[in-house]
């Protein structure tokens, strides 16, 4: 044991709980929605979470942020219109603006708070929202997604809070099914899909989901995540009117910016390395 501020993220089921070294709290709200707070820790950096779930440190939010936008992004063949339901905090918004091919972008989020924190402590992420392709909608990602006109995005990420309260029906087949409708065809669903390793059952689910709700494809694609419990992630992927087989290998190969995590080899891997434990689902 050792004293100081520490913050601790507690899961009775599976009984676990991982904590992070603080040096200070930097912000703390009661939003209408939920406590959002903010440290500053030891050693990965600026930290904000929600009601004391852990989103993102500034260290480790690239494995997460990469893995849910250039998945999807190089995946399909010409993605010009998306949609990112959550992501408040920006990180995901940021990693697809990236993208030169994308000419709107829709940041849907219940939350308006953490988008205004995140741009006070977390700039970084917030670099290109005011980009102008960028849109913000303070609403509900649901109703978003009902009221959307047919075919009118070629993405839909959905970076969303654990599917605890509210946020359970993000992961549902009502909302997967609003989702293949506002989507294209070509079209992809991409949805953060919980750790693989404490949270098959729901994985499975959520695969389960996304096929009663018409997508024809279905990828999960693991990956570490250092501050998020079991350390292990994941993204699942759906797909309308076309093969995951087929990703824009090449672009990935010469993109034009930047990652940490994801790369070409990266991509590949997740359509050829299927662990087993992750197989037949
Ligand atoms: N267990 C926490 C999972 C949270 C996933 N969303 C994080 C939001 C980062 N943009």
């Amino acid at each position: 044991m050792s004293a100081g501020l520490w913050f601790t993220e507690l899961w009775e089921k599976p009984g676990v709980s991982f904590s992070l070294k603080a040096i200070t709290q930097l912000w703390r709200e009661e939003t209408p929605y939920q406590c959002l707070e903010v440290f500053e820790t030891e050693n990965f950096g600026t930290t904000m979470t929600l009601d004391g779930v852990l989103m993102l440190t500034d260290r480790d939010n690239f494995f997460y942020h990469e893995m849910m936008t250039h998945m999807g992004l190089f995946s399909h063949p010409n993605p010009k219109r998306i949609a990112i339901i959550g992501g408040g905090d920006c990180g995901s918004l940021n990693e697809a603006l990236k993208h030169d091919t994308v000419q709107s972008a829709h940041l849907i989020e219940l939350d308006e708070s953490v988008t205004r924190a995140a741009e006070r402590f977390f700039p970084d992420l917030c670099a290109r929202n005011q980009d102008p392709r960028v849109s913000f909608h303070f609403t509900d990602g649901i109703v978003w997604m009902e009221n959307a006109p047919a075919g009118s995005y070629d993405l839909i990420i959905i970076d969303s809070t654990d599917p605890v309260g509210q946020a359970a029906r993000l992961f549902g087949e009502a909302f997967y099914t609003a989702c293949y409708k506002a989507l294209a065809s070509p079209g992809i669903l991409a949805v953060q899909s919980e750790s693989p390793f404490l949270f098959l059952p729901l994985i499975k689910s959520i695969r389960r989901n996304m096929r009663s709700a018409g997508f024809a494809e279905v990828l999960t694609a693991p990956f570490p995540q250092p501050t998020y419990p079991s350390g292990y992630f994941s993204t699942t992927l759906a797909a309308k009117g076309l093969s995951f087989a087929h990703f824009r290998k090449e672009d990935a190969l010469k993109k034009a910016f930047e990652t940490q995590y994801y790369n070409a080899s990266i991509h590949e891997a997740a359509l050829i390395a299927t662990p087993e434990f992750l197989k037949g689902s």
